[in-house]
């Protein structure tokens, strides 16, 4: 059934409930000394690339990849369109391995025609920090299909990890393979209700007129929560503090420090967006909301190329209520001029979703672990992560 996935140290759907083999680590590290020194074999018309997604030129080539060929919806309507800047963002945390940004080319034409990449992340799971990798941006071209090029990609991102010393990864995907620790469902709150009708990411609800659903999402034109602002490098350690310690109620979640802070949550134009809420009386640092940019073309309308859509990043509420937090964001968001905020059930989310009018989508988000066995699935609540 998965020619490739069973030869992986991963949990196999026969071990499920299998209370027998233990929580943790599949296969131990190896020497490195053991590591393929040389990259796998590709089919003889391509060669590997490490990607400088600092050069401007590779990040534009892996930027047109990505857009003309990376996920789509199951009715292939929309496409995923990271912009460059997301991509620089996304693949330069602290500790990046530049080799863990791969590129296939065709050795003729050199044209770019598959990614993949990784970057270096501290995730906890239970009582335990691991070093891992988080993969992302795996595209094959759309002519290259199905001709087994993916799992050589796979192994090759799989051994430049090794060789640093690393032996875990977390991912994400829309598709079902040997076996998710947690499948989570997307919600979407419309901002432009019109838009996304015309362009058919939703639809008119029974017994609705256009102007009833116009104003069904109605929202108030600036955020009520007093000392709501977007946050400031200053606000860095205050920051760290609140995630810190609302993460650690989940059971997988980022170990972040000042660090990853400074970089995953600081504001960055079109990128990312964060909000802190100050007390205006004791400036003590309660709460915080954040959401990302990334934007989805549309395949095939007259009237938009494009969606601009907020996906729902990390949120803590210690003083006001989550909801009103998550509103102010809305309120944001929709003055951004984003047409819809997604979300997923991770974490407490499901708390305000049906309040703040979002409806579940018809995409999930299967949850992966890489040489990590969990004993049992888990509940979308119990996620502490958000994978971009
Ligand atoms: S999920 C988004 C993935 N990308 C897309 O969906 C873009 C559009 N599709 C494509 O470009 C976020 C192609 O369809 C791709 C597959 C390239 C997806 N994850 O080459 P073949 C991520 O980036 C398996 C894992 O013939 P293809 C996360 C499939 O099950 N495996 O297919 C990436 C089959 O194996 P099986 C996937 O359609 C995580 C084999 O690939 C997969 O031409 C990667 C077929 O290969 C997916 N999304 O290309 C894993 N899609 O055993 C990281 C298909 O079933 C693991 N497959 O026969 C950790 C590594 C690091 C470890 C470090 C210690
Ligand atoms: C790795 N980081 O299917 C990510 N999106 O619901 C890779 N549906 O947008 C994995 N089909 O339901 C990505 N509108 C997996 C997701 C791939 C993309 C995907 C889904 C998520 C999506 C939309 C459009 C569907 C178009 C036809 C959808 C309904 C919205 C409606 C708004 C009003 C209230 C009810 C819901």
């Amino acid at each position: 059934r998965h020619k490739f996935w069973e030869t992986q140290p991963i949990a196999q759907f026969k071990d499920l409930g299998d209370t027998t083999l233990r929580e943790g680590p599949i296969d131990p590290p190896t020497p490195l000394s053991e590591v393929k020194i040389d990259p796998y074999n590709l089919p003889a018309p391509f060669e590997w690339i490490t990607c400088d997604m600092d050069s401007g030129e590779m990040c534009s080539e892996a930027y047109h990849l990505l857009s003309n060929n990376y996920v789509e919806d199951d009715e292939n309507m929309f496409r995923f369109d990271y912009s460059k800047e997301f991509l620089q963002w996304a693949l330069h945390p602290p500790g990046y391995f530049e080799s863990w940004h791969i590129g296939v080319r065709v050795k003729t034409s050199k044209k770019l025609v598959a990614f993949i990449s990784g970057v270096p992340a501290r995730i906890r799971v239970r009582d335990n920090v691991f070093l891992m990798a988080e993969i992302n941006f795996l595209c094959v071209h759309k002519k290259l299909r199905s001709k087994r090029l993916a799992p050589v990609m796979i192994k090759e991102v799989t051994r430049r990890i090794h060789l640093e010393n690393l032996w875990q990864a977390a991912f994400t995907a829309g598709v079902v393979i040997p076996t998710p620790v947690a499948t989570c469902q997307y919600w979407h709150r419309s901002l432009n209700p019109k838009k996304l009708i015309d362009v058919g990411f939703s639809r008119l609800g029974p017994r609705m007129t256009m102007s009833r659903t116009v104003k069904l999402y109605k929202l108030p034109d600036s955020t009520i929560t007093p000392g709501f602002r977007n946050m400031e490098l200053r606000d860095v350690p205050a920051v760290t503090r609140l995630i810190r310690d609302y993460l650690s109620r989940f059971v997988v979640a980022p170990d972040f420090d000042e660090d990853d802070v400074e970089h995953w949550l600081l504001p960055k134009e079109n990128v990312i967006d964060s909000f802190v809420v100050e007390s205006p009386e004791t400036h003590e640092m309660t709460d915080f909301c954040s959401f990302y940019s990334l934007p989805s073309t549309i395949l095939s309308n007259p009237n938009y190329k494009t969606m601009k859509v907020a996906y729902s990043y990390y949120n803590v509420a210690t003083k006001t209520p989550l909801t009103q937090l998550m509103n102010d964001a809305l309120i944001i968001a929709k003055k951004k001029d984003y047409d819809v905020f997604n979300a997923l059930d991770v974490m407490e989310n499901e708390s305000f979703l049906k309040e703040l009018k979002f409806g579940p989508g018809d995409g999930k988000l299967h949850y992966y672990l890489y040489n990590h066995r969990l004993r049992h699935p888990l509940q979308p609540s119990e996620l502490g992560l958000v994978l971009l």
